[in-house]
């Protein structure tokens, strides 16, 4: 497998200082009392949930594209990914299988950037996430449409661990995590709303954590 870590960790924010972090870990008020929500238990490991293996990739073949609905499609290369407007967020993360870690600091795109630059069309209703483990997963246009929303190379300041979804996955810390494509290589923009891998499988596809959205 080839990785650039030297790179991802240089513009990663290896030298970030905490007030350039956005704290987004208050967002559970919107949806309920608790930070950590029901059925969750609160862990300080980052455990590993993949379908499959580890994906293998190469810098210099890895391509983004953005397609679908939208009035431009964008392929992005991975230098050129990495030159977009990025920041880094305080978040947490809830899995649906019941842990969840606080106070995750992830850098990235927002998926707000991406949809502004591609212009999203106005019959686009719902979003696929498809990544180079075959995965899939699926969300409602305006669950993906928030800032907290964020496509990550970076994990505390480093190169995001290839286990966990290096070198790019979407966090959705409004979300359960499995909304989060890890190895994520492209978002396609649907007039209609299709299911994603676990979400044909039984998972909700709104996987709100303070409502216990698990399964449909
Ligand atoms: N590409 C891909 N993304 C994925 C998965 C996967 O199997 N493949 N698993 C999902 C599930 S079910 C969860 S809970 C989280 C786990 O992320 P982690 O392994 O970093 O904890 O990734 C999600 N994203
Ligand atoms: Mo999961």
């Amino acid at each position: 497998m080839t990785t650039d870590r030297t790179d991802a960790v240089e513009s990663s924010g290896a030298t970030t200082t905490d007030s350039d972090v956005r704290d987004t870990t208050d967002l559970y008020h919107e949806f309920g009392e608790d930070r950590v929500p029901a059925g969750q238990r609160e862990t300080s490991a980052f455990p590993v949930l993949s379908k499959s293996g580890t994906p293998d990739w190469d810098p210099d073949t890895w391509e983004f594209t953005v397609t679908g609905a939208v009035e431009t499609e964008l392929t992005f290369s991975w230098d050129e990914f990495r030159d977009l407007p990025h920041e880094t967020q305080k978040q947490d993360f809830h899995c649906v299988t019941g842990w969840s870690k606080l106070d995750c600091a992830f850098t990235g795109v927002p998926f707000t950037e991406l949809a502004e630059r591609a212009g999203v069309a106005d019959d686009a209703v719902h979003v696929m996430f498809s990544a180079l483990d075959g995965y899939t997963t699926d969300l409602p246009l305006e669950d993906c449409m928030r800032e907290e929303v964020l496509f990550t190379w970076a994990y505390d300041g480093e190169p995001l661990p290839a286990d966990h979804g290096g070198p790019l996955r979407v966090v959705t810390p409004h979300r359960y995590a499995y909304k989060g494509a890890k190895w994520v290589d492209g978002v396609e923009f649907l007039t209609e709303p299709e299911l994603g891998y676990w979400e044909r499988r039984g998972y909700s596809e709104t996987a709100n954590p303070w409502r216990e959205e698990r399964y449909s």
